[in-house]
């Protein structure tokens, strides 16, 4: 199944990505009971690449986590991993405490946390993200950042693999009020719309790690894609969601109050019957020197709550062994 067409747009069946969207949305207004509100969020989705929509909870949500996550880092479960803002995952057990600062990132902490199950399968965002989808979706992976993540402007089918590519969709859900400073999420409207680059022939995803050539080229055609593009800046309260189209060129901005946190949860969600397993990796300390070796895990174990279903944590299959 190719990925890109001539003009280097991803191939999409998405229906908000379809030339007739917009009549589509008002038919739908019309026929089939769809809310203005929502109407509303999803015109705005074709042009601009996201929505954005409150939750309905405040800072106290962020604070249980930050709780459930401090227990965490003092019980340290071998099944959990975090990366540093460079480098790839560690398990909680051989985790620098050093390396817990700005860009640093849980990785699918909704295994340990029963907050972090919450927001995974939150109804609401369940609900938006299946009107984007246009059938049963599911989640597969989140992140937790307590910091800014500073991350370079990217999109996410670059590293996240969905089949099709076009069937991934992210939520960013604000854990506490973000501030300036504190490194907001980055978006750039509108640049779900524009060509891809193509690292290779019929390939979106980059596998460089580090500065290698593939990295450069990128660094170029963002460079080129931005000379027409506005960045803005995700401040917002929490319990405020931003809801990404696939194509969102997006990123963390540089952190200026060394002293704020930047509490957020990511999750990322595709089409139910096409994403059915995933696998993840870490690094963690094996022998008596502790030195830290690769290991995978791949599960197909599904969590449900409310009829929202996702994938567990695969690391959680390796504590089974
Ligand atoms: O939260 C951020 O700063 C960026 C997150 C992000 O880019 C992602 O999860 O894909």
């Amino acid at each position: 199944m190719a990925t890109l067409d001539e003009r280097k747009h991803l191939i999409s069946d998405l229906w908000l990505d379809q030339p007739d969207a917009h009549d589509e949305v008002d038919r739908r207004t019309v026929d089939h009971d769809l809310a203005a509100a929502d109407a509303v969020r999803l015109h705005h989705f074709i042009d601009n690449g996201y929505m954005i929509a409150p939750l309905g909870f405040g800072p106290e949500v962020g604070n249980r986590l930050e709780d459930e996550v401090a227990d965490l880092w003092r019980t340290r479960p071998y099944d959990l991993a975090a990366a540093p803002s460079q480098g790839g995952r560690i398990s909680f057990r051989d985790f620098p405490d050093d390396k817990r600062d700005v860009g640093y990132r849980i990785a699918d902490l909704h295994s340990h946390s029963a907050t972090a199950l919450e927001l995974y399968l939150h109804p609401e965002i369940f609900r938006l993200v299946e009107l984007v989808l246009d059938q049963p979706a599911v989640a597969f992976q989140s992140l937790y950042f307590r910091y800014g993540s500073q991350q370079a402007l990217h999109r996410d089918p670059m590293f996240v693999v969905t089949r099709p590519a076009s069937h991934l969709v992210a939520a960013w859900i604000a854990l506490e009020d973000i501030t300036d400073g504190s490194g907001p999420l980055l978006y750039a409207p509108g640049s779900h719309r524009y060509p891809w680059h193509e690292f290779e022939d019929d390939t979106i995803t980059l596998s460089d790690k580090g500065g290698g050539p593939k990295r450069k080229e990128w660094t170029e055609a963002r460079k080129r894609m931005l000379e027409h593009l506005e960045v803005q800046r995700f401040t917002c309260k929490a319990g405020d969601v931003l809801i990404w189209h696939g194509g969102l060129l997006h990123g963390g901005a540089k952190v200026t109050d060394p002293h704020s946190t930047r509490r957020s949860y990511v999750v990322h969600y595709s089409s139910a019957a096409n994403y059915t397993h995933r696998k993840a990796s870490m690094q963690a300390a094996v022998g008596r020197r502790g030195q830290l070796k690769g290991v995978s895990a791949t599960t197909e174990h599904m969590l449900e709550r409310d009829g929202n279903r996702g994938l567990d944590n695969p690391l959680r299959e390796l504590s089974a062994r």
